[in-house]
């Protein structure tokens, strides 16, 4: 038994719309679980014994989580930055063989360990603000043998470091050349292929696709959701990023956790996910690298009572980003989410986008994985830009 006391505490539940603030307050822990939150005047006696640290009055969330990345991936694309600002397109740099199949033959070469030594500094960036949860995907390897490794570095990183890691399969990224003019396939032979293998090994916690002109359409990606589907494995979809495919109400109607992206997502969209109960993540760092200037429909989600999540979408391309404070930020600035919305969607809503009850929030019962600032309230983790105001993160109730 743990007490971490004299806090101002955000208290997320699924009680309060964003938050409530409680000063003078104390998290008690029993394991790697949440015992007790709330006014210090209120802690049972039981609790008093325990071991108590003294958190100075600073601002306590819940620990972070960030629901959406490709941290894994061999290489960089520093050179198709510098072609973008010279004028070419992303999807005109894709279609020339560049984007995602220049990260793909980067991935391919690298070993096991390289890729594990390349995402560990990206990672550790995004644990010095307080995550404690963490999404990783495949994607860049489109082979059966490629894609696994991915995911075997993914759950390294889980035993590297004091994270929880959720991994996906996105095979279903892009098209690889030796396919080309075969979809069908790619599909069968890489993709579900690929997903029995990894499911059997235990790989694979969720499966996503990138739906879109340039990658699968909702008709290729309905085909793999409904083989996932068998295997037991929750959905997710990158959808209409650049285009509206109609892949968002797909997803819903398959009963997605999440759709991400969103910026060209219509009404019908927004109206299957508010039905499905699907979390919209929303990736301003993609948003911002690409220059987009079509605003995901935020009002109309908000209006709609559609959960939005909001993550770094960390890869090589479009978001080249390890600062989910900074995601935060660009969700309020350029996406005009409140703070407390802010707040929410890397805690709350992520956890949901990952299908996980047991986190992001602090109520008894949850994981005691916390996120301690030098901040006294939650509006500044959103409005500073490039400052990290953590103290101490607690991971399954221990300080890490
Ligand atoms: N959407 C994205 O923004 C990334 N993947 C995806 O499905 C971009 C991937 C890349 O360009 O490497
Ligand atoms: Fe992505």
């Amino acid at each position: 038994m743990q007490v971490f006391s004299n806090a101002t505490i955000a208290v997320v539940d699924d009680e309060t719309p964003g938050y409530r603030l409680v000063e003078h307050a104390a998290v008690a822990t029993d394991g790697d679980r949440i015992a007790f939150v709330g006014a210090e005047a209120d802690l049972p006696a039981a609790y008093a014994t325990g071991v108590t640290h003294d958190l100075g009055r600073r601002l306590v969330t819940p620990g972070l989580i960030d629901c959406h990345t490709h941290i894994v991936h061999g290489g960089d694309r520093a050179r198709e930055f510098e072609m973008r600002l010279e004028g070419a397109s992303y999807e005109a740099i894709a279609r020339a063989g560049g984007g995602i199949l220049s990260s793909v033959r980067n991935t391919r070469e690298a070993s096991e360990d390289e890729l594990l030594a390349s995402a560990l500094p990206r990672v550790d960036t995004l644990l010095s603000e307080g995550v404690t949860t963490l999404e990783i995907k495949s994607g860049y390897g489109l082979d059966i043998e490629s894609e696994l490794k991915m995911l075997r570095v993914a759950r390294r990183i889980g035993g590297l470091r004091p994270v929880h890691v959720v991994t996906t399969w996105l095979a279903a990224h892009a098209l690889p050349p030796e396919f080309a003019g075969d979809r069908p396939g790619y599909i069968d032979q890489v993709v579900l292929a690929g997903m029995e293998r990894g499911h059997a090994e235990g790989l694979i916690d969720a499966v996503d696709g990138f739906c879109e002109g340039i990658a699968f359409s909702a008709e290729e990606m309905a085909r793999i959701f409904e083989h996932a589907k068998r295997l037991g494995l929750p959905l997710r979809l990158h959808a209409e990023q650049l285009s509206d495919l109609g892949g968002a109400a797909m997803a819903a109607k398959h009963g997605a956790l999440s759709a991400d992206h969103l910026e060209y997502l219509g009404a019908d969209g927004i109206a299957a996910m508010a039905d499905a109960g699907t979390v919209a993540v929303l990736l301003p760092g993609a948003f911002y690298t690409l220059r987009e200037t079509q605003l995901p429909p935020v009002a109309a989600l908000r209006h709609a009572g559609v959960p939005i999540a909001l993550a770094t979408d960390c890869n090589p391309g479009t978001a080249p980003l390890t600062s989910l404070l900074l995601a935060m930020n660009m969700g309020a600035t350029l996406f005009r989410l409140t703070p407390a919305e802010c707040l929410r969607a890397v805690t709350r809503n992520a956890a949901r986008a990952l299908g996980l009850t047991d986190r992001g929030l602090l109520s008894p019962g949850a994981r005691a994985d916390l996120a301690v600032w030098d901040a006294r309230h939650p509006a500044e983790l959103s409005y500073r830009i490039g400052f990290n105001p953590l103290r101490a993160r607690i991971f399954g109730g221990q300080f890490v």
